[in-house]
């Protein structure tokens, strides 16, 4: 559920970017921080590794507009995709409001993804919540590269929620901000029903 201040007005949504490592969650983040309004934008807080892995997460607050009068605030965070950091995929995780699943379309990742998309259904089960209440996006990064699974293929494998599905290309920013208004109308439109 969103955390909603009714003195300031306002409604705050968690994001969170999901997948095995390397697949492009923190690519992600930073395009939407380097093109984004910079009016809209907080800071860009990643907690990294010396080689840029993903260590604990990214997080990205976005003021976008407003919805029934209300400030909309989205804090976009990413997860670390290395298997052992479990823990902290967790932390991330809780009271999440909607999932971007971020996968790596090559077909030499195709184990990866599908134990990231296995760990994403046990750790919302474990926060006693279920990943079909939550609103989800698939996003299917990398189209750029050659050796890749068809959009048939992935969504056929990991898209068990029935989420819209997005291609996209990280690194130049192909897809990325189709993905971040898809998966915003989606926790707006799933909160706004509850
Ligand atoms: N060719 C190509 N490379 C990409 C794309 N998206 C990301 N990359 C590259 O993939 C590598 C890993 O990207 P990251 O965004 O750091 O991956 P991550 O999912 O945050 O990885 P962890 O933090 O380890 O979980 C980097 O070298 C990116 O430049 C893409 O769409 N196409
Ligand atoms: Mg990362």
């Amino acid at each position: 559920m969103p955390l909603i201040n009714f003195a300031a007005r306002e409604i705050n949504y968690k994001i969170v970017y999901y997948g095995c490592g390397l697949c492009g969650k923190t690519t992600n983040i930073q395009y939407i921080h380097k093109k984004v309004n910079p009016n809209t934008r907080g800071k860009l807080v990643s907690i990294a590794t010396e080689e840029e892995r993903t260590l604990y997460f990214d997080f990205l607050p976005l003021s976008l507009g407003s919805v029934k009068g209300m400030k909309t605030r989205f804090h976009l965070y990413t997860v670390p995709g290395q298997s052992h950091y479990n823990a902290s995929r967790r932390l991330v995780l809780q009271g999440v409001d909607g999932v971007v699943f971020v996968v790596d379309s090559q077909i030499c990742r195709l184990d990866e993804n599908v134990e990231s998309y296995l760990n994403l259904w046990d750790n919302i089960r474990s926060q006693g919540d279920e990943l079909n209440r939550l609103a989800t996006v698939l996003q299917l990064n990398k189209r750029d590269l050659p050796e890749i699974f068809s959009p048939q293929d992935l969504s056929d494998l990991l898209n068990h929620t029935n989420a819209p599905v997005l291609e996209s290309s990280a690194l130049t920013g192909m897809g990325v901000f189709e993905t971040l208004k898809t998966i915003c109308k989606q926790v707006i439109a799933r909160t706004a029903a509850v």
